[in-house]
C-alpha cells in the first residue's frame, strides 16, 4: 500500500472535529489533549519498527541514538554502535520515520496533518522524530532553545502515548499557560539557547512562572492519546520513580512548509518532511565509537 493511500485510509472524522474552541484552548493554554487519536493497529506498527529497528544490527540501519542517558555511558552514535543492553537504560532513538514506511504514513495521514495545519495555519514540515520506552527526565525547556522556528511560535510537537503511561514511569510534565510568556533573549537577541547564560534563563522563567502563578501538570494518558504542544510550551520528563516501568512513546516537531520551502521534501502529494541533509546534528554526535 502507499503511503497516501494508507494515509487516504486514515481519514478520521477526528480531525474535522477540531473546531475553533480546540484552537482558541490551544492558544490559550498551549496544548491540546486528543484523546484515542491512533489505534491499537496503528501503534503496533510503531511497536514494529521499533523492534525491527532494535534488531537490525546492518551497516545500513543509520539510525542514530542518544544512549545510556542519566549514566557515565551516555553517548550520541548510530544505534548500530551500542550494545544491545541500551535498550533497558533511558534512550532516545531518532527519526524512526526515515527508516519505516508504515510509521512516516502514520505521521503523514490525513487526520494527523489536518490537525496539525490548522494549528500551525499552514503546511506541516515535520523535521525529526524521537522514540522513548523510558521516561527522559529532561530538564524543562522550551523546544525553541533547540530548533527555533523561522516565524515566532510557528511550531507544535505532537506526543503519543504507545501503550498506557503510569505517573511513576517519568511521564511528560508541562505549565499550562507558560506559552505566554515571551520568550527570553539571549545575548544574540534570539531565542536558542547559550549554555553559559542558561543561569540567566532559570532567574527569568522562575519569576515568570511565580507572578502568574502557573502549576506543573503531568501528562498520564492512555495508550494512544495524543497530546500536542506549543512551540513556548515549558514542559521537561518527569522524574522516574519506578525505574521497573516502561514510557513508551513518540515525538514529533513539525514547522510549517511556508517558512522553509527550499528545505521541504515531498514524501508525498502534499506530504512533507525536512531534508535529511539539513537536520541537526548534535556536535557531540559520534559516527564512530
Ligand atoms: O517525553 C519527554 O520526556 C520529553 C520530550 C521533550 O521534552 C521533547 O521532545 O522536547
Amino acid at each position: 500500500m502507499s503511503l497516501l493511500t494508507l494515509g487516504r485510509a486514515r481519514k478520521s472524522k477526528q480531525a474535522d472535529a477540531l473546531d475553533d474552541r480546540h484552537l482558541q484552548s490551544f492558544h490559550e493554554n498551549g496544548y491540546l489533549v486528543l484523546p484515542k487519536f491512533f489505534s491499537d493497529d496503528e501503534l503496533a506498527q510503531v511497536q514494529h519498527a521499533m523492534d525491527r529497528a532494535w534488531a537490525d544490527t546492518s551497516i545500513y540501519n543509520n539510525l542514530t541514538i542518544s544512549a545510556y542517558t542519566g549514566t557515565p555511558r551516555y553517548t550520541e552514535t548510530y544505534l548500530r554502535n551500542v550494545d544491545r543492553d541500551a535498550r533497558s537504560y533511558q534512550y532516545k532513538l531518532n527519526h524512526l520515520y526515515l527508516y519505516d514506511a508504515r510509521v512516516l504514513g502514520l505521521l503523514m495521514s490525513d487526520k494527523l496533518q489536518k490537525v496539525l495545519g490548522r494549528l500551525l495555519n499552514g503546511t506541516p514540515l515535520m523535521f525529526n522524530g524521537l522514540n522513548f520506552e523510558k521516561g527522559s527526565e529532561q530538564r524543562f525547556h522550551f523546544d525553541t532553545f533547540y530548533m527555533p522556528p523561522k516565524t515566532y511560535g510557528r511550531m507544535v510537537a505532537t506526543w503519543i502515548a504507545l501503550e498506557d503511561i503510569h505517573p511513576d514511569s517519568g511521564p511528560l510534565n508541562y505549565y499550562p499557560k507558560s506559552n505566554r510568556i515571551p520568550a527570553y533573549r539571549f545575548s544574540h537577541g534570539g531565542i536558542s539557547a547559550v549554555q553559559s547564560e542558561m543561569p540567566a534563563f532559570d532567574q527569568y522563567i522562575d519569576r515568570e512562572i511565580a507572578e502568574r502563578g502557573l502549576k506543573p501538570e503531568g501528562f498520564s494518558p492512555k495508550k494512544g492519546d495524543m497530546f500536542i504542544w506549543h512551540a513556548q510550551l515549558y514542559h521537561g520528563g518527569g522524574k522516574i520513580n519506578n525505574r521497573a516501568l516502561t514510557r513508551k512513546s513518540m515525538v514529533n516537531h513539525f514547522w510549517a512548509v511556508e517558512d522553509y520551502k527550499e528545505k521541504a521534501l515531498e514524501v508525498a502529494p502534499d506530504r512533507f518532511i525536512l531534508r535529511t541533509r539539513d537536520m541537526f546534528v548534535s556536535p557531540t554526535f559520534k559516527p564512530v565509537l
